[in-house]
């Protein structure tokens, strides 16, 4: 059993895809990202919304397009604020946001959500969740007892922002997860405004 579980894992190593945020919806590429990026990095993106970022410095290598200094593909896979001005959440300090992902393959690792300062590329305080190992276990996954909680939860808004995340573009809800044995990780950010408090 565990042997034909290993199997179906490596062969889904092998496959495209395995996870990115569904509500809210995330940060998605556009002219932006590709003036910034190249089109190699946006089309991978938008063909599968839940590539890994270790995939996107090889195609943009190779991309005329490739702008280093706009692009860290590192933080949100590149993706720009400037393509999802019109899908800016809008929260208050110590509101519950409930966030779900779309986990397609598991990699068993380590996973976290915090709020990124984008200018600085820096996470403003302790990690909102996180889950230090056993994320995305593939014995869970594919025995259908992968805990709900790792892809349906809910966070808190800090009430200690002050005025750090009042602009929107400034901050990003961001999601991570690395697969260990996989050596993957994945990303995906909300934009956001919080009132100052
Ligand atoms: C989340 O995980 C990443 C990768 O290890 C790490 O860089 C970051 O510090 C973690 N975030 C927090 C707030 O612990
Ligand atoms: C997630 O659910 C599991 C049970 O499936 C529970 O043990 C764990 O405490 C929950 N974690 C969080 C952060 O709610
Ligand atoms: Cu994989």
């Amino acid at each position: 059993m565990l042997s034909t579980l290993l199997q179906l894992a490596s062969l889904a190593a092998l496959a495209q895809g395995h996870g990115y945020i569904s509500t809210p919806a995330m940060r998605m590429p556009g002219e932006s990202t590709t003036s910034a990026c190249g089109k190699s990095v946006v089309a991978d993106i938008v063909r599968d919304k839940t590539s890994h970022v270790e995939g996107l410095p090889e195609l943009a290598a190779k991309d005329s397009g490739y702008k280093p200094a706009q692009c860290n593909l590192w933080l949100c896979r590149g993706v720009q604020f400037a393509d999802n001005k019109a899908n800016v959440q809008t929260y208050k300090p110590g509101q519950t946001v409930e966030i779900k992902i779309d986990l397609t393959i598991p990699h068993a690792g380590s996973a976290n959500v915090s709020i990124v300062d984008t200018n600085t590329n820096t996470i403003i305080g302790p990690a909102l969740l996180s889950w230090p190992s056993g994320y995305a276990d593939e014995r869970q996954f594919y025995g259908h007892t992968l805990p709900a909680n790792q892809t349906d939860f809910s966070i808190e808004i800090p009430t200690t922002l002050g005025s750090k995340c009042a602009s929107a573009g400034d901050c990003v809800i961001q999601w991570w997860w690395y697969g260990t044995a996989a050596k993957q990780t994945y990303e995906s950010c909300i934009d956001f405004t919080v009132a100052a408090a």
